[in-house]
């Protein structure tokens, strides 16, 4: 497999799809609810998504593509080489402030991650991995984690987990939200975990993702050192939504132990 290839494949089209949805900012943005009020998509999602699938099935007609908006393949399996893409991730972001979203990819082959993007587009910041060949914010290399205490941490949650909710009694999450240093909450799942690969926040908390909010930074943070699993530090299903838990390592193994499984 020549991953240079793909690689500078997935670098032009994610320029290219980012200065495309640059342009749909002085448009009039057609939004649609999916499973409730504060689930969006918009025409930009569903163009970005047709975008990829389109060059993907030209230069790789083997490859087959997972996508948030539903206009790749049916997969089942993770068999030969998988594109997973959110188009738009942060997509609330997207529509109310133009900021705070980025387009996400991982590429697996066999089940394994070996490319992993993450596009902040407004701020032109590419972030990306390839497997055993370090992570990156455009041509920076991308330090490895070091370990750091909860008491010092900076974690990024989404708020209606502290809140009511049928997967987690919040107030479970109350003393970790006390011990750390400060809490934050971008809203764009995939920006969230390359925050923590760039050393931004030190860990990122959520109690469900599907596989493409988390297949770019998967690759990208564990390319630093990071730790990626779900809220009980059990490897993530690739196909499923998981919970997630991204963070520095030993940070991650005290959130796990100290706050979560009790
Ligand atoms: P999206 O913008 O691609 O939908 C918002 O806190 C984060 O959670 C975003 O990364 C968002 O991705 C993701 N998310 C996952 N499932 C969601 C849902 N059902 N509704 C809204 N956001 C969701
Ligand atoms: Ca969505
Ligand atoms: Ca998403
Ligand atoms: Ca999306």
């Amino acid at each position: 497999m020549n991953w240079e290839q793909i690689d500078e494949c997935a670098r032009a089209w994610l320029k290219e799809a980012g200065s495309r949805i640059c342009e749909t900012f002085a448009q009039q943005l057609t939004i649609q609810t999916k499973s409730n009020r504060k689930d969006l998509v918009t025409n930009v999602d569903k163009e970005t998504e047709q975008f990829f699938i389109e060059h993907i099935k030209n230069t790789f007609p083997q490859h087959r593509v997972l996508g948030e908006e539903g206009f790749g393949d049916d997969i089942g399996a993770l068999d030969g080489t998988v594109w997973i893409i959110d188009p738009i991730d942060g997509t609330m972001n997207f529509i109310h402030q133009q900021r705070n979203f980025a387009i996400s990819i991982g590429i697996f082959h066999d089940g394994v991650g070996q490319l992993g993007y993450i596009y902040d587009v407004v701020h032109d910041e590419l972030y990306s991995a390839q497997k055993g060949k370090g992570a990156y914010v455009n041509d920076s290399p991308l330090p490895r984690l070091q370990p750091v205490s909860v008491s010092e941490a900076i974690i990024s949650l989404n708020t209606t987990w502290v809140i009511d909710n049928a997967r987690i009694d919040p107030s479970r999450l109350t003393p970790l939200v006390k011990a750390v240093r400060g809490t934050r909450s971008y809203g764009s799942a995939a920006l969230e975990m390359a925050y923590v690969a760039a050393g931004r926040l030190d860990a990122y908390m959520t109690m469900r993702l599907s596989p493409w909010d988390f297949a770019g930074g998967l690759i990208i943070v564990e390319e630093v050192g990071g730790v990626v699993t779900n809220i009980y530090g059990e490897p993530l299903q690739l196909l499923e939504q998981n919970s997630v838990l991204v963070a520095k390592p030993g940070l991650h193994e005290q959130i796990v132990k100290q706050y979560i499984r009790k």
